[in-house]
């Protein structure tokens, strides 16, 4: 018996977690033998899609005066039946409820007598911030209920979704997970010097600059590193705090050590390099560049909120500190890079956490349960 599936996946295609954790897992599970269909208006962007399991479908967003907003959910839902009926779908999985899932329980109905289950991921913003506000409310529960089954990347993320939404069902928790290429710590391409001389401190901060992630905090921290240590800063990434950040890193007198690289793709050289990354967000539902950070053998600073202790276990594999305590970040920062064993220490125990208990074989397993559950009803 062929038990190898085939699967629609449904993500936001952009540079953010979700999208990330969706592309990695389509490729793994490529990469087992199942079929992948990603559905979406753009391939995702770290997404390497040339495997022969492997597909992109892209959904056609028609415009028409009339409209104000295309209807993207609908465009979405027609893809899904499309793709379900043309390529003999076993299932459909989507990442981020809002539209993703309103747009699976429609191609649900859509397909009747032939529907396929659908499994929703959660990934925290679209709880937290987009299915919180209130027009979003009643159709991310109507949703949640729906869901053949419902996943959230942390413990923290579905005791919020328990306690926010009150629905009444299970939610597996499956944590993000390490791409299997992200292994070796030796393989950097990027010269150091490059970058930084000798004596010169790497630190690291990569998000989409949203006001969650507190990027005021990130340039507080290294100015008060600065003061203390010669060091340059990475701001990979790009959003709506960049402009401010560039202000305040002018204001702070550092902006010579302050390299705003923009959006990159390959994220892992710039990690393999840094000496420690600043996560110093208000809230992060999981915090997978955390944990790709210490996967490429990098200490975290970060914020100790939502489900980053369950990536970072503090003293270990980072520093857990209170939101907004820039000076306690900064100096357990300086306490890693002026210690070089407590460094290597850190880097290793990182590392061995990541392989250990985020990685992708063990996570994609979960998944591949779950999807054999709604199968079997
Ligand atoms: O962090 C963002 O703004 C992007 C967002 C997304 O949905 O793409 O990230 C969320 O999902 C990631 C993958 O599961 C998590 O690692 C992030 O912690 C989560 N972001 C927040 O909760 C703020």
């Amino acid at each position: 018996m062929n038990n190898k599936l085939r699967i629609g996946i449904s993500c936001y295609p952009t540079f953010g977690g979700s999208g990330v954790v969706a592309s990695a897992l389509g490729m793994e599970l490529a990469a087992l033998g199942h079929k992948v269909h990603i559905i979406s208006y753009a391939p995702p962007a770290r997404i390497k899609l040339y495997h022969p399991n492997l597909h992109f479908h892209k959904v056609e967003v028609t415009d028409y005066p009339l409209f104000e907003y295309p209807p993207y959910s609908l465009s979405l839902a027609s893809s899904m039946v499309e793709v379900a009926q043309t390529e003999k779908l076993d299932l459909l999985h989507v990442h981020y409820a809002i539209p993703h899932a309103v747009s699976a329980y429609l191609a649900q109905e859509m397909l009747g007598d032939n529907s396929i289950p659908f499994v929703t991921t959660l990934h925290g913003t679209d709880i937290t911030l987009v299915g919180n506000a209130p027009s979003f409310m009643p159709i991310t529960k109507f949703v949640l209920e729906k869901s053949d089954a419902v996943t959230a990347v942390s413990n923290f993320l579905k005791q919020e979704t328990l306690n926010f939404f009150k629905v009444d069902r299970d939610i597996a928790v499956i944590p993000n997970f390490i791409r299997s290429d992200l292994d070796d710590c030796s393989n950097v391409n990027i010269r150091r010097s490059t970058i930084a001389s000798d004596n010169e401190a790497i630190i690291v901060h990569i998000s989409n600059f949203r006001p969650v992630k507190r990027i005021s905090d990130v340039m507080q921290i290294f100015s008060r590193i600065r003061k203390e240590k010669p060091a340059k800063l990475l701001m990979v990434g790009d959003g709506p705090e960049r402009a401010p950040a560039e202000r305040m890193a002018r204001e702070l007198k550092v902006q010579d050590d302050v390299y705003f690289l923009g959006m990159q793709l390959e994220i892992s050289d710039i990690l393999r390099l840094a000496d420690v990354l600043l996560q110093p967000s208000e809230t992060e539902s999981f915090g997978l560049t955390p944990l790709e950070a210490n996967a490429c053998c990098t200490p975290v600073i970060c914020s100790n909120v939502g489900g980053l202790p369950e990536v970072i276990v503090d003293g270990e594999t980072g520093f857990l500190l209170p939101v907004g305590d820039v000076d306690a970040m900064a100096d357990k920062a300086l306490m890693i890079i002026n210690d070089d064993e407590l460094r290597r220490k850190m880097d290793k125990a990182g590392r061995k956490r990541a392989r250990e208990v985020f990685n992708a074989a063990r996570i994609v397993n979960l998944y591949l349960d779950i999807y054999h559950q709604v199968l079997s009803g």
